[in-house]
């Protein structure tokens, strides 16, 4: 199902409309994720017209904090959804030098609501700060998000630091991100890709055996 409007305030950044529009939706009983993929889809044209030059910085910006926006009344009502009892921990986080951090967010909030124990590292995250919280939490998986092509190549870097610290063997590395694909996140060193977040969740749960 569409929601053409919802849609439609995220091209037209209508920052201070799409609270409403999204409390509206939900109160009519439509589905959470249906409201997640008209707002992606609103995200998806934001980076065409970018592309195409229609659209510049300032609008991007103005997307990203319009997106944020929606969010905060989305996630509750996506994080009722599902809950269970297993905690494998995952560690979240976008690569160094990577500011993005809107699907990041969204599968945190549906790794959550999976009943995983999250640990979101944030944006623009170094190798380091990976591997130490891999040896803080014990942690079994990790999840990274790249969006800018000039920055896939941390996630060899994460892969062959986890290597130096003796850490490989112990971890599933999945990562995610336009520029990315099952091909080139294993010739990075990863195990597993998946291209949304829903996916994501999937396949994170095979690689937690659940
Ligand atoms: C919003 C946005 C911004 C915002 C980010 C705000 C924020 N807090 O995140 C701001 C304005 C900061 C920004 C900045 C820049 N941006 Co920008 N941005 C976008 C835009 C329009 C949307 C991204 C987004 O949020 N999409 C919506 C979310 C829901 O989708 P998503 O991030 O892809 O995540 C989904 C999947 O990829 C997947 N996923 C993501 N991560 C992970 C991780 C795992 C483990 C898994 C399994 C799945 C998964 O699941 C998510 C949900 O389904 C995209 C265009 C686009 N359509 O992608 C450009 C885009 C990513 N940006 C781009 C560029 C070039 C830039 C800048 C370099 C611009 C500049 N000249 O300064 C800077 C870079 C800053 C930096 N160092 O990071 C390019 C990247 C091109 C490339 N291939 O390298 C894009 C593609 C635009 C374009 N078409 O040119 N940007």
């Amino acid at each position: 199902m569409d929601y053409p409007k919802l849609t439609e305030l995220i091209i037209e950044l209508e920052v201070d409309d799409i609270q409403a529009a999204v409390k509206e939706a939900l109160d009519e009983g439509k589905p959470p994720f249906e409201v997640l993929d008209a707002l992606t889809k609103g995200m998806d044209e934001v980076g065409r017209r970018y592309e195409e030059k229609e659209y510049y910085l300032t609008e991007l910006v103005l997307a990203g904090e319009t997106m944020k926006e929606a969010f905060q009344i989305l996630q509750p009502a996506l994080a009722a959804i599902d809950s269970s009892e297993v905690k494998t921990k995952i560690i979240l986080a976008t690569v160094k030098g990577d500011n993005h951090d809107i699907g990041k967010n969204i599968l945190g909030s549906l790794l959550l609501s999976s009943g995983f124990e999250l640990h979101d590292l944030g944006m623009d995250t170094d190798e380091k700060a990976i591997v130490d919280k891999v040896k803080e939490t014990g942690a079994s998986i990790i999840a990274l998000s790249s969006l800018l092509t000039m920055t896939v190549e941390q996630i060899k870097i994460v892969h062959e630091a986890l290597k130096a610290a003796g850490l490989r063997d112990k971890v599933k590395l999945i990562v995610g991100g336009a520029p990315l694909s099952m091909e080139l996140a294993k010739k990075l060193g990863a195990d597993d890709f998946a291209a949304d977040a829903v996916d994501g969740v999937k396949h994170i749960k095979e690689l937690a055996g659940q």
